[in-house]
């Protein structure tokens, strides 16, 4: 059945000034809040909401800050390789202070940052990239004078809400790894409260931009685990939706990088993959700039648990994860199969009675994203080839 308050939408003046903002068609614009609706396990109606939240451009300040980290977060945040992603989340929110890419620098900054807390109070988003570093009075890092712990307490205390992106502000991530000389550890822990984390070194961008139009259109956060992780990414194992599970199940793996159960894409437990114990959403969201609808285990390289505390950074690679769930499949692939080409019958039926169509409506926007940066990049070598013939190259 057509959903008839997204036609209606696609008349709206509004929409349609959102979309050419965007450089995407109405239809594109309406159909990518439709399914980030569904990837948030929204009820039907919710799209239109978010769609109106949109191109309301009623953008939330956000105060961003960096501590112990790589800038990954932000790399695959902003990563000008897919521009349809980055012009998305800078449209949504109102970047007023972000030390990597702020122009400005020293006194100036500090004041942007002191001025737009104090023109938002109460009402912006505190996000925190990066861990904290709390041994010997958490000397080992410093901004403007201010240790982390000052700062990030300083910036939390008139935050509408606080979102830890990355492992390192989740956890304490790779900074935190054993023997953890500077005593790194995740915001939660320094602000002795509850925050919204988005873990994976780096995190998956989307699931960064459907935290924020939650927040947009409803005015509070989505719902999280006992970790504070939004469910809506978090719920699921890795194991439980990867492509090369119908290998595992048949007992085909990989023994060696390169051998030829490698070359013919089975299953990477052998090799350490911490999949079965690891919670995201990259086999269905996909995650990667690879190309082709990629995601780590897609490329052919084990998952390392990076969203994981106790998992990532801190378990050997090549040590073999620990199976935390072992239901049985409902249903076993033929293992005439050379190559498995998604998840088995029995995790397709499980995620799909759990997550209704979520999982496929966010692979959806992941591959049409995709699909529209190919076709810029098409644009651009048309573009290129057309000025070489005007100079006559
Ligand atoms: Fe890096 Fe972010 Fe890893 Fe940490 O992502 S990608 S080290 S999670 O804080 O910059
Ligand atoms: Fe996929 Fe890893 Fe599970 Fe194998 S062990 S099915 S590669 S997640
Ligand atoms: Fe991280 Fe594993 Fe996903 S390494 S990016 S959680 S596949």
């Amino acid at each position: 059945m057509a959903d008839t308050s997204l036609l209606k939408l696609e008349e709206d003046e509004s929409i349609a000034a959102a979309s050419r903002r965007l450089g995407m068609s109405r239809r594109e614009f309406l159909q990518f809040c439709a399914a980030m609706s569904a990837t948030l396990g929204l009820p039907q109606g919710a799209e239109a909401a978010m769609a109106g939240a949109v191109a309301a451009k009623k953008r939330p300040s956000v105060i961003w800050l960096h501590f112990q980290e790589c800038t990954g977060c932000t790399e695959s945040i902003l990563r000008a390789e897919h521009p349809t992603l980055e012009k998305l989340i800078l449209d949504v929110i109102s970047l007023d202070y972000h030390e990597t890419l702020f122009a400005a620098a020293g006194h100036q900054v500090e004041a942007a940052r002191h001025a737009a807390m104090k023109a938002n109070k109460g009402q912006y988003l505190l996000v925190v990239e990066g861990a904290i570093p709390t041994r010997d009075g958490g000397i080992y890092c410093k901004i403007g004078g201010k240790t982390a712990i000052e700062l990030l307490n300083e910036c939390a205390a008139d935050a509408a809400a606080v979102i830890a992106i990355g492992s390192c502000a989740s956890w304490g991530g790779m900074p935190s790894t054993d023997p953890n000389p500077t005593g790194a550890t995740g915001v939660s822990k320094v602000l002795g409260k509850p925050v919204v984390t988005i873990p994976g070194c780096p995190p998956n961008p989307y699931n960064f931009l459907s935290t924020v139009v939650h927040f947009l259109t409803f005015g509070s956060l989505p719902p999280v685990d006992e970790l504070g992780r939004p469910k809506f990414a978090y719920s699921r194992l890795v194991h439980e939706n990867c492509e090369r599970r119908a290998h595992f199940d048949a007992g085909r793996f990989a023994m060696d990088f390169g051998d030829e159960g490698h070359r013919k894409g089975y299953c990477l437990y052998k090799l350490g993959c911490k999949g079965p114990e690891t919670y995201a959403n990259c086999p269905t969201v996909l995650f990667g700039d690879a190309g082709g609808g990629t995601w780590p285990v897609g490329c052919g390289h084990p998952c390392i648990g990076c969203t994981e505390e106790g998992v990532g950074f801190q378990k050997p690679i090549h040590m073999v994860a620990k199976l935390k769930n072992i239901e049985p499949p409902l249903q076993y692939p033929r293992i005439v199969e050379e190559k498995g080409t998604g998840a088995t019958l029995g995790s397709a039926a499980v995620l799909a009675a759990v997550a209704g169509a979520a999982a496929g409506a966010g692979a959806m926007v992941a591959k049409n994203l995709g699909l529209s940066h190919q076709a810029e990049e098409a644009e651009r070598e048309k573009e290129r080839a057309r000025s070489s013939e005007k100079a006559g190259v």
